[in-house]
């Protein structure tokens, strides 16, 4: 979701987008979320949605449907839907790719510190975090948790420090 092109200066500029970002049932339960926010907040993105749920079967198979004919594809669904789930939208440019960057490698084991992953995992599947890979795979995963209506458009302070 492309949605306005910021002029950096005479050399720069970067796009503000959307991104769907989900921690696990792992990460709640190790009450992890609010690090999740702090990182994703300082590092001058923005919260446009959130909520809480755990996750019906139908909407986890849909979210991973990509997985379906994989090995681990039952362990996942019932791993994601073991349990309470934060749903969140973080805009901000670039906001796919830097977001994936902060949760670092899927398996935690071979994510780097630093990540949110290489700080706080060492499991392939209980990795915490989930962020959407592409900006058309946001738009999908945001349609999936979030009505237009429970996203919010809103401008701060420091906006002009941040693009
Ligand atoms: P990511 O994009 O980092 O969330 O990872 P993937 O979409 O490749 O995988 C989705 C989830 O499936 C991962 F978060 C963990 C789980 N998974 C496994 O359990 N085993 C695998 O071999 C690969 C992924």
């Amino acid at each position: 979701m492309l949605l306005v092109i910021h002029q950096l200066d005479g050399k720069r500029s970067a796009v503000s987008e959307r991104t769907f970002v989900m921690v696990k049932p792992d990460g709640v339960g190790r009450r992890l979320v609010g690090e999740c926010i702090r990182r994703f907040e300082q590092r001058g993105l923005k919260l446009v949605g959130l909520k809480i749920q755990i996750l019906s079967t139908a909407i986890a198979e849909k979210h991973y449907e990509e997985h379906k004919d994989k090995p681990f594809f039952g362990e996942l669904v019932s791993f994601i839907t073991s349990g309470p789930t934060v749903q969140m939208v973080w805009e901000g440019p670039d906001a796919v790719a830097q977001v994936r960057k902060m949760n670092g490698a899927t398996n935690c084991a071979k994510a780097d510190v630093g990540t949110i992953r290489g700080d706080y995992g060492l499991s392939m599947q209980n990795n915490l975090i989930h962020a959407s890979d592409a900006v058309d795979t946001a738009v999908r995963e945001i349609g999936l948790y979030f009505e237009d209506s429970e996203l919010i458009t809103y401008s701060q302070p420091d906006d002009q420090w941040l693009l």
